[in-house]
């Protein structure tokens, strides 16, 4: 493959809904973009790092850093099979895998066009539609909580995830159990809690949860491990999973039984493959997370979930709850029975709309060959 140019962006898009989680609240999102000329064809990556280094250790400006400095100029002068190669043109580069995970996704986005395959079917994807959940966020009241569910299951939305923190955690999972009894529940405590919580963790078996995401450290698998010995339900690993050895490792020890995917986490298709495979070989079944992505990120994501161990449903859900317009056409939607079909279109299946990532620009460079 031969490319032409890339175009680095920054986008800065309001989020149709304030999204707050244990590490703090977001109202809109400054996003980096990866757009690749080739071969006659335009593709594009997204990077999912925050405008905080609050979820990880990455953000917005260090992955814009690490892109113009060491990223793009390696790929300029690629000699680029496809996605496949760049794991390795990247290596020298010590972690910063969302910005990677950006370049490489654009490759991956590259490579389905110019073969003329869906992405979904390029990555080994099985699935013809993919099961959906919602995510959501801490509320200001219990009563806009109960609101907000009752939207989402309405929707047809097959499982829900509470964000939770000290203060709001047992206290909306029983009034939450108490009106819906059966429903597919989870919760996220994106690492805030600590040993001296682990009495208090042990109670919330009785809401019969799917599972526990990340309840401790951001970056430890040891104490999720004593944890896990201590209580009925699953603990899902989020934040902690940076490859496939992590995976292997958190699996091995018993830290988790349910692993999140996120393939800006973990650095790209490439690895976030890697890591589903492991799992699926270890009957530890995957989902797919979010990272309150534009339809760029969404519609790569929609393309992963289709591997076969995304047996879960995952936190790709429709461009409606994150946009009042999305920058892909046609916005993801999600059908009655909470299900995202998968495109079957070559490529990523969307339409990117140039234009109004043009309006919504802040930031741009580019890099010529
Ligand atoms: O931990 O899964 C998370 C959003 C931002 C950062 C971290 C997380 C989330 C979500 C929302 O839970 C996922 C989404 O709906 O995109
Ligand atoms: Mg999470």
């Amino acid at each position: 493959l031969t490319i032409d140019a890339i175009h680095l962006r920054e986008i800065n898009m309001p989020l149709a809904h304030p999204f707050e989680t244990s590490f703090g609240l977001t109202t809109g999102r400054r996003i980096m973009l990866v757009e690749i000329e080739a071969e006659g064809l335009t593709a594009w990556g997204e990077c999912v790092a925050g405008e905080h280094p609050y979820f990880s250790d990455e953000m917005v400006d260090t992955a814009w850093i690490i892109a113009e400095t060491e990223l793009a100029p390696r790929l300029l002068e690629a000699d680029l099979e496809g996605g496949n190669s760049c794991p390795t043109l990247f290596k020298q580069v010590r972690g910063h895998r969302m910005a990677k995970a950006a370049f490489e996704n654009a490759v991956w986005d590259l490579e389905a066009q110019v073969e003329r395959v869906p992405l979904a079917k390029l990555l080994g994807g099985t699935r013809k539609v993919i099961p959906c959940g919602v995510s959501i966020g801490i509320q200001p009241s219990l009563e806009q909580l109960m609101d907000k569910i009752a939207t989402e299951l309405d929707a047809g939305y097959q499982r829900i995830k509470l964000k939770c923190k000290p203060g709001w955690d047992n206290r909306i999972f029983e009034a939450v159990r108490k009106v819906w009894p059966d429903i597919l529940l989870s919760c996220d405590a994106n690492s805030v809690y600590r040993m001296k919580d682990l009495d208090h963790i042990t109670t919330w078996d009785e809401f019969g949860l799917l599972m526990i995401e990340q309840p401790l450290w951001y970056d430890d698998f040891y104490f999720h491990s004593m944890l896990q010995k201590r209580i009925e339900t699953a603990i899902c690993l989020d934040e902690a999973i940076r490859n496939r050895r992590d995976a292997l490792a958190a699996i091995d020890m018993e830290s988790c039984r349910i692993i999140n995917i996120k393939v800006g986490r973990v650095g790209g298709f490439c690895e976030a493959v890697a890591v589903h495979n492991a799992a699926a070989e270890r009957g530890i079944p995957v989902w797919c997370g979010g990272m309150l992505e534009t339809g760029i990120g969404r519609a790569h994501n929609i393309a992963l979930s289709s591997l076969p161990n995304f047996s879960l449903p995952g936190d790709v859900s429709a461009s409606s709850r994150y946009w009042e317009q999305d920058i892909i056409e046609p916005a993801v939607t999600v059908s009655s029975k909470g299900e995202i079909t998968v495109p079957t279109t070559p490529g990523r299946g969307f339409e990117v709309q140039k234009d109004r990532i043009e309006r919504l620009t802040v930031r741009r460079q580019s890099f010529h060959a």
